[in-house]
């Protein structure tokens, strides 16, 4: 059974799965088209995806996807730590900073933020540092190459075995810093210096990223994996995305990083009553 510690007593129990919710506050963020870079905006997004079914909010302030450009300290900083601070003072949900600044990572747990999401797993300068004295679970994403270049000929010998290695590394450099690796999540970054043909055979194979007692977060929603099978624009993934996140989840992934909040909150609730069954009131069974 897998518990995270999270500030203030507080756990987050992955022996279900969760629902991450994106809340971008880039103003190019590729499908949220910067549509909430206010921070009233962004709070009630927020309130409104807890509602949904999300359990973790997941803030990021720099966009991630290929081709997009580097944002400054102070950028990302101004625009991530007011919505921290704002949803902390409304809701005591689970808020997740994607960042892989080290300084973006304190100011963000001090404002209120539980976990560390860094999708370039702690390797930028002071992260590791910072991260180790910062207490929250973090969650350690795979990339080949780096988000400019990294969809221009990603290659592997062995994909399973490459990301696990690079886990089994990263895991290694935290518990050397005094890391708890039940604290760790693993992510083998769909999109993030992959092939068509890799993402899906990352997806098929994801429970083998479950190594050393970490759990799998798995975050496919709208993206090019979806889009390039189906031929979709963003806003026609939909049902490919829920597809990703039910498979992703019956596989065993415990944290499912998503746009579509109700949505996928109503697929995993089917699957849910249909896996742990329903008692006579129509509440789905514990245990
Ligand atoms: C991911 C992420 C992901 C984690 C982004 C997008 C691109 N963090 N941040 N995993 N993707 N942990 O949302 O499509 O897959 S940004």
């Amino acid at each position: 059974m897998s518990i995270l510690k999270l500030p203030r007593g507080r756990e987050l129990d992955l022996s279900q799965p969760h629902i991450m919710a994106v809340l971008n506050v880039t103003p190019d963020s590729f499908s949220d088209g910067g549509s909430h870079t206010s921070y009233d905006s962004a709070v009630n997004k927020a309130l409104e995806l807890l509602k949904q079914g999300a359990t973790i909010i997941d803030i990021g302030g720099e966009s991630t996807r290929p081709g997009a450009p580097d944002v400054s300290l102070e950028d990302e900083l101004n625009r991530v730590i007011p919505v921290i601070k704002a949803l902390r003072e409304r809701s005591d949900c689970v808020i997740s900073i994607d960042t892989s600044k080290a300084k973006v990572m304190a100011q963000a747990v001090a404002a209120g933020a539980d976990l560390i999401n860094d999708v370039r797993a702690l390797q930028e300068p002071d992260a590791l540092q910072t991260a180790a004295g910062l207490n929250v679970p973090i969650c350690l994403m795979h990339m080949q190459g780096q988000p400019r270049t990294m969809q221009s000929a990603p290659k592997y010998d062995n994909l399973i075995s490459e990301i696990n290695d690079f886990f089994i590394q990263r895991i290694q450099a935290c518990e050397s810093l005094g890391i708890d690796k039940k604290q760790i999540i693993l992510d083998p970054g769909f999109g993030f210096g992959k092939t068509l043909a890799h993402n899906y055979e990352i997806l098929n194979q994801i429970d083998a990223f479950k190594i050393m007692g970490c759990e799998v977060l798995a975050g496919l929603s709208r993206k090019s994996m979806i889009g390039n099978l189906l031929s979709r624009d963003t806003d026609e993934r939909l049902a490919g995305s829920l597809a990703g996140a039910l498979i992703a989840a019956q596989k065993g992934a415990k944290i499912i990083r998503v746009h579509d909040v109700a949505q996928t909150s109503d697929v995993l609730k089917v699957w849910q009553a249909c896996e742990k069954g329903l008692d006579n009131k129509g509440n789905l069974n514990v245990g």
